[in-house]
């Protein structure tokens, strides 16, 4: 039966039908009005790519010439008035706004780059991006300039569009003035004004970006960045070999008093504390080992290649080893300089950390976890693995909970060192915090109840005040994680992250370190674990609180997560936390548990509380067998 015989069968007739369409069409706008403004949507013809082509082609001829304040990505020094009243805005915008406003919207930035990451062909065809800039009350000149970058720094082939998501912003200029401005600035449609109906804080206007966004990769930025030369290229050909990565630029440093675009020295990966805040660290070994060898891979000559690139240079061959007894030839796992004794022996030393550091690669480098604002992944793929948490609000814990989620679920976490984007890091927020709540804190909990199994302790241990708070629904995540079939938090460590210092594990002891005598237990008095202080002792509050958390280590360090206890070894010297440096031996600590006393090992002496009341500082003296210097560990394993 042909389809006009049916709907005249079933008196259904084409009015009645086209009405339907009509209706669908309202409601089809209506409800995606009801999420945010419409968003201003432009044909992509021919004309329009060409014309995108001659834009992004005359900025690119024009940048090496530019001249101006602040170009080639420098610095701006404001003087007398001008400096005045940046000062005084300092406190509200957390960065300098008048530096910022006289620095073109269209600056050159320095070239960063290693110099091995320019001779890299990528692949011609490459997924399309949808840049997303997520703004609250942003200040104008960061935010347009943010914008200005990506556009004029990504090949036209290679950007769908750039959304800038207001995240109900009432700051003057941010509204109809911004929308026009975008208009007549880039009338090819390439950037998107997208506004949300109510503040959703950062985490749901990024999801609200990624829902509005139709490119194939997300790549979400911050609304005070700068993308660099060859930004985008890297990103989107990682992803495209592998879908399952989440990417991160390198995160270069745009200084917050002058604007100065500078590099970020060395490489760094991501870790986090156990009170849930984000840490950056050195690469790991075991990364340093995964990651391709120092040889160049292109250079099919290396000797000779580097003595025609130097002829200063004496080349050696690294040395693999030939078994005497069965002629197996084997490589010598690691990668060793010479050095020589004083006896005038040759000698095998370690490659010191600082060539490690500065050692520079082109290849992702795994992270266990990221920053949080600027970072890229295969649309799908984001909304696959779970994309956020709806019930996270305005700032903080999102960048944790992807970085675990994106591991435990399958995929993988990378930063690449050819990515470069610029971002000014403030000291505080120059936004409010609706009803004054502690979002980071609540986050956190949430994500710490979804992925963190066990281990969530060790976050209460530093957040005890949050035990008896409500971290709302977690339904949803959890089936997430069910659904996804995710590892465990323990596997996480074990394989992506096992470094990592857990207090409670693998150690000898931990807990509270008490005198019971003076009851008295070591204690930070409430030290930022990331700075260098003397160790002080405290009444010992009934393991109520994480600054008497100490642990004794396998290796002998009494410690915290990242900080070693370390003294000089002469009596009455004071007991610094510093960071742990394996192996060093002002940091051994040996513990006899029966006769109850702490010893440096450097030393041979002992820690002792004579005369030190709370508040006060412990220190080392040679052993007396006095009961200032009895030790308990509040739990031995
Ligand atoms: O309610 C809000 N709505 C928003 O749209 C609050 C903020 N925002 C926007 C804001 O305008 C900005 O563009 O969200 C973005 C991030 O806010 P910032 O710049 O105040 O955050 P931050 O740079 O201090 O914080 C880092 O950690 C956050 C944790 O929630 C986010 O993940 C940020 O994106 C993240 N920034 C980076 O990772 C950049 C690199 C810095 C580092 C380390
Ligand atoms: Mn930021």
């Amino acid at each position: 039966m042909s389809l006009p015989r049916f709907f005249r069968r079933h008196r259904i007739t084409w009015k009645l039908l086209s009405l339907l369409a009509i209706g669908v069409c309202v409601l089809y706008f209506y409800l995606n009005g009801k999420k945010f403004d419409s968003i201003r949507s432009i044909e992509v013809t021919e004309d329009v790519l060409r014309f995108r082509r001659a834009r992004f082609e005359k900025y690119q001829n024009s940048e090496g010439s530019r001249s101006g304040p602040g170009e080639k990505g420098q610095g701006l020094h404001l003087q007398g008035a001008e400096k005045e009243k940046a000062d005084s805005l300092m406190d509200k915008e957390a960065f300098n706004i008048i530096a910022s406003d006289k620095i073109s919207l269209e600056r050159s930035v320095k070239d960063v780059r290693d110099a091995k990451c320019k001779s890299i062909t990528y692949p011609e065809v490459l997924p399309k991006a949808s840049v997303v800039i997520i703004f609250h009350n942003e200040a104008w000149s960061p935010l347009l300039r943010t914008a200005h970058s990506v556009v004029n720094r990504s090949p036209p082939e290679y950007l769908h569009e750039v959304i800038l998501l207001d995240d109900y912003s009432d700051r003057a200029g941010l509204g109809e003035e911004l929308s026009k401005y975008v208009a007549e600035t880039w009338p090819d449609g390439i950037v998107k004004v997208v506004r949300t109906k109510e503040r959703s804080g950062l985490i749901r206007a990024r999801l609200a970006g990624a829902r509005a966004a139709t490119g194939d990769v997300l790549i979400f930025l911050d609304s005070h960045c700068e993308a660099g030369p060859g930004w985008i290229e890297p990103l989107l050909a990682r992803i495209k070999e592998d879908r399952t990565v989440v990417l991160c630029p390198e995160i270069d440093n745009i200084d917050k008093y002058t604007l100065d675009y500078g590099g970020t020295g060395s490489y760094s990966v991501g870790g986090f504390w156990w009170s849930l805040h984000f840490a950056w660290r050195p690469i790991p070994d075991h990364e340093h080992k995964r990651r391709k060898s120092p040889v160049d891979p292109i250079r099919i000559e290396p000797i000779l290649a580097r003595i025609q690139e130097d002829r200063s240079n004496v080349v050696c061959p690294i040395v693999d080893s030939i078994s005497d007894e069965t002629l197996e030839y084997s490589g010598n796992g690691g990668y060793q300089p010479g050095g020589f004794s004083w006896s005038l022996h040759f000698t095998w030393e370690d490659i010191p950390e600082s060539s490690l550091q500065n050692r520079e690669y082109t290849d992702p480098i795994r992270s266990p976890t990221m920053a949080g604002g600027l970072f890229a992944a295969d649309r799908k793929f984001f909304f696959e693995i779970g994309a956020y948490d709806e019930g996270m609000d305005v700032w903080g814990g999102e960048n944790l909970e992807i970085s675990f989620r994106t591991w435990m679920c399958g995929g993988k976490l990378e930063f690449i060192p050819c990515s470069r984007v610029g971002h000014i890091f403030r000291s505080s927020h120059p936004y409010t915090f609706p009803g004054n709540k502690d979002t980071h804190g609540i986050n956190s909990m949430r994500l710490a109840e979804v992925w963190m199994d066990g281990y969530k302790r060790l976050f209460y241990m530093h957040r005890r005040d949050l035990l008896d708070q409500d971290p709302g629904d977690l339904t949803e995540r959890k089936q997430l994680r069910e659904r996804l079939g995710c590892q465990s938090f323990k596997w996480y460590l074990d394989n992506v992250y096992p470094e990592k210092f857990i207090p409670d594990e693998n150690v000898a002891a931990w807990g509270m370190v008490r005198n019971p005598a003076s009851n008295l237990c070591l204690d930070t008095m409430g030290k930022d674990e990331k700075t260098v202080f003397d160790v002080g002792v405290f009444s010992c509050q009934g393991g109520a609180s994480a600054n008497e958390v100490f642990s004794l280590s396998l290796n002998d360090e009494l410690r915290r997560e990242d900080g070693c206890l370390s003294t000089g070894g002469n009596n009455g010297d004071k007991l610094s936390l510093v960071h742990c440096q394996a192996g060093n031996k002002k940091q051994q600590f040996a513990h006899d548990k029966e006769k109850s006393i702490i010893i440096h090992v450097g030393s041979g002496k002992c820690l002792d509380v004579s005369g030190v009341s709370s508040g006060g500082y412990p220190f080392i003296k040679d052993c007396n067998n006095s009961d200032s210097q009895k030790w308990n560990f509040e739990f031995y394993l």
